[in-house]
């Protein structure tokens, strides 16, 4: 290549790189990923890009799940998580089958407890669903590593997380850019309860959930089909324990997200009452109608 083709190669690069900066990124709808949850395991891609995500987590068990979503300090290294959940659910075994004792399960877990669990931030997930249900929620996911996590407990006492529901998601910096969706109404969650701002009506619907902030950061939303007269009480009963089987058909929901952040989640809804309900304070529930027409 002579000096002037070189040259003139530099300048055709220069201007194409221009060319590339200029041009405007494409911007796409959340990408969707399916989550199937089993009794008692999460199928998950291992890898997905950042951006608005919608889970579709659809319940092919018999009993309730939810997916909580936790996003993990960025030294962890997967290998380090996957040892410390190992070593904790041998001990919870251990503990079930009486060969140690509850003190000497917190000395094992206070031994072993790294310097970063308490770094760990939730980032909402799919609310309780039950079998047969699909649940939808969207949620912005920054580059990182993520762990899916199920706090049910089956009919006898076990907890989901330690009969095998816990996977891990690596979320990398690649790929389009995503936009939130449009809801049709706002579910506002403060330490002052549950607002709903904008009307529900038959058939498909988006609620953007929004968390404030607030001195208590524990809330999550979860929506219910009720049926019968004691079931509202029956639901806020059972979030105590979150034991299977659940009094009421669960829909989904966005779990807890950081003072300020909004999740989405999508339901079917039919003609009856429903209910938005948070697990961390079962007094905080909205009963609504759908009407008929
Ligand atoms: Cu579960």
């Amino acid at each position: 290549m002579t000096r002037k083709s070189v040259l003139l190669a530099a300048l055709v690069f220069l201007l194409s790189a221009g060319d590339l900066q200029a041009k405007p990124q494409p911007v796409t709808a959340p990408r969707v990923i399916d989550v199937m949850a089993v009794d008692y395991a999460f199928a998950v891609p291992t890898e997905i890009p950042a951006g608005w995500t919608t889970f579709r987590l659809q319940n092919r068990g018999r009993e309730v799940h939810i997916m909580s979503l936790a996003q993990l300090p960025a030294p962890v290294e997967l290998r380090e998580i996957r040892a410390l959940n190992s070593a904790y659910v041998r001990d919870q075994h251990q503990l079930k089958s009486g060969s140690i004792t509850p003190e000497q399960a917190a000395e094992r877990w206070q031994e072993m407890e790294p310097s970063w669990w308490g770094d760990i931030e939730m980032q909402g997930g799919v609310g309780f669903v039950s079998p047969g249900q699909v649940g939808e929620t969207t949620l912005y996911l920054e580059p990182g590593l993520y762990e899916l996590t199920c706090h049910i407990k089956t009919r006898d006492g076990k907890s989901h997380f330690i009969m095998g529901m816990r996977a891990h998601i690596r979320v990398t910096g690649e790929g389009s850019a995503t936009v939130a969706p449009t809801a049709q109404a706002k579910l506002t969650v403060s330490s002052d309860g549950l607002v709903l701002a904008g009307e529900l009506g038959r058939g498909d619907q988006l609620v953007e959930i929004h968390y404030t902030d607030s001195p208590d950061p524990l809330h999550d939303v979860h929506l219910a089909k009720l049926d019968g007269r004691d079931s509202e009480l029956q639901a806020a009963h059972w979030m105590k324990g979150v034991q299977a089987p659940a009094p009421v058909i669960f829909l989904g929901g966005v779990g807890h997200l950081r003072g300020g952040e909004s999740g989405y989640f999508s339901a079917s809804y039919q003609p009856g009452h429903y209910m938005f309900l948070c697990q961390q304070h079962p007094e905080e529930q909205l009963v609504f109608e759908i009407p008929e027409v």
